[in-house]
């Protein structure tokens, strides 16, 4: 499906219009990988449009930035009102804003540093990531023959363009064969997240999810979901994983700025649970959505107004 375009992109400061937003195909970012980048939701709330936890997000893509020894001209105070000049241009009251940051065209060969740093802001509408009904519905996924990226190889911990040819991989496979996503394991066979999503199982009543140190990208969802189960009065505990654990739990979850929190309903065609959205599953989307469409108090401070 073609993605649904809108009228301005924030290109190095300046809104130009959506076609005219280009690169020349000898930029150093097309050939090596060399970008980092965020994926942002502006929700449409009853009190208007609300971007979600922008701050950590421009925070992330700055760390990302500063270990890629990339250097971005702009302040986060400034990438921040870039992202909600960009929704405002756009008049869209949601949307997906992917804000990326990337070597461009200079000089070819490996070495970066005479290349430019560019910067760019794009919204546009994005639905559902898993497909049409995976919040209610959740989504059947395989655990990947390929592994994530093992520690000090590609950090993990940067959220760049090149660690995306590791999740293409995944998600390839996993279409290929049937499934909604695919679940990486560590070098280690420890489970790590999916190709786009953190992961989250649910057993006697206890919330797991892989501790930061087993090649998981720290999602900010990730983090909101932990941060709104613990306010329910769940036990959130951050730990290794082994592979088959997925198969006896009660209940298993992704999170992620696009995927939201979608239920997992069976993993290598072993069903979960019951094979539908548990109860628990349930109750940490619903206090999500409740934040993102400020039905509640916003008591974390998550929310940025657009207007
Ligand atoms: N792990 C990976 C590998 C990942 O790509 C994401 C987000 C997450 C975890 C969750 O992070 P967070 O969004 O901060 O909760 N993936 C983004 C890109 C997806 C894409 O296909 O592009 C996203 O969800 O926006």
């Amino acid at each position: 499906m073609p993605m649904p375009q809108s009228d301005k992109i924030w290109f190095n400061g300046r809104l130009v219009n959506w076609e005219d937003a280009q690169i020349h195909v000898l930029s150093h970012v097309v050939h090596y990988g060399s970008s980092v980048f965020e994926g942002i939701r502006c929700y449409d709330t009853a009190a208007g449009s609300a971007v979600f936890r922008l701050r950590e997000h421009i925070r992330r893509l700055l760390d990302s930035a500063k270990i890629y020894r990339m250097e971005v001209p702009y302040t986060e105070d400034e990438l921040c009102a870039a992202v909600l000049e960009t929704i405002r241009e756009n008049r869209l009251k949601a949307c997906y804003v992917r804000p990326i940051v990337y070597r461009g065209y200079g000089a070819l060969g490996v070495i970066p540093f005479e290349c430019p740093v560019e910067t760019v802001v794009a919204v546009w509408e994005w639905g559902q990531y898993l497909g049409a009904d995976s919040l209610e519905k959740g989504v059947s996924v395989c655990t990947s023959s390929w592994n994530r990226v093992a520690p000090n190889t590609l950090p993990f911990l940067a959220k760049a363009g090149g660690n995306y040819l590791n999740s293409q991989l995944v998600k390839m496979e996993a279409l290929t064969n049937g499934y909604d996503e695919g679940v990486v394991l560590t070098t280690d066979g420890l489970v790590s997240e999916g190709s786009g999503e953190n992961i989250f199982v649910v057993r006697n009543g206890t919330i797991y999810t892989p501790a930061s140190s087993y090649s998981i990208l720290p999602g900010i969802t990730r983090h909101t979901a932990i941060t709104l189960a613990r306010d329910l009065g769940l036990r959130v505990e951050q730990r290794a994983i082994p592979r088959e654990f997925l198969y006896i739990a009660d209940e298993i979850f992704f999170t992620g700025t696009a995927a939201e929190i979608t239920p997992v309903t069976a993993v290598d065609k072993i069903v979960i649970g019951t094979g539908s959205r548990g109860p628990v599953t349930q109750r940490v989307q619903e206090a999500f959505f409740e934040v993102i469409n400020a039905q509640v108090d916003d008591r974390h401070g998550w929310l940025t107004f657009v207007n």
